[in-house]
């Protein structure tokens, strides 16, 4: 089965949306594999967001991102990684649409709640990241036949 990264960033725990956020994608229909909540430090918020270095906005965002505590998450389904960031939304939330988290939850690019893995590559390298190897658990619900019919 299919899995990604989603961390509630230090903006949704401050806020008190740690259950917003995880209600959210269990009524979708993912699963909760593996969680923990945790702060990030400086390496391990530039290996995560690596990708950004060069970006103008890549100070801040490090500076964001080990503010707080994040929840770091594994999430399982079919076609797991489209599946959450579609739940999320897009990248700002001013833009996001009605019905999503960021949409439905925030205003600004830079507080924007929830971070996504955005290929199935990403996701493991960011479970890589955040999780050893047997945090995520692999156990059945009674509900799965409920939520997909194979
Ligand atoms: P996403 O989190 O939707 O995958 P991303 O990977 O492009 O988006 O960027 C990572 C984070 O960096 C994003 O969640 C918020 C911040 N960010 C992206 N583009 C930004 C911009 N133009 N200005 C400020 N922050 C930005
Ligand atoms: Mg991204």
């Amino acid at each position: 089965m299919a899995r990604t990264f989603i961390a509630i960033k230090p903006d949704g725990v401050q806020r008190g949306l740690i259950g917003e956020v995880i209600s959210r994608l269990e009524r979708r229909g993912l699963k909760l594999v593996a969680i923990r909540l945790m702060q990030v430090d400086a390496d391990l918020a530039g290996r995560h967001y690596a990708e950004h270095v060069n970006r103008p906005f890549f100070p801040s965002l490090v500076s964001f991102i080990t503010s707080g505590p994040i929840v770091a998450m594994i999430w399982e389904a079919a076609n797991a990684v489209a599946l959450a960031r579609q739940t999320m939304g897009s990248t700002n939330p001013g833009e996001a649409a009605p019905g999503t988290i960021r949409g439905d939850l925030g205003i600004d690019i830079g507080r924007n709640i929830v971070h996504g893995s955005d290929s199935p590559e990403s996701a493991e390298r960011e479970i890589g990241l955040f999780f050893g190897a047997g945090d995520a658990l692999d156990y059945s619900r009674s509900a799965d036949r409920w939520i997909t019919e194979s």
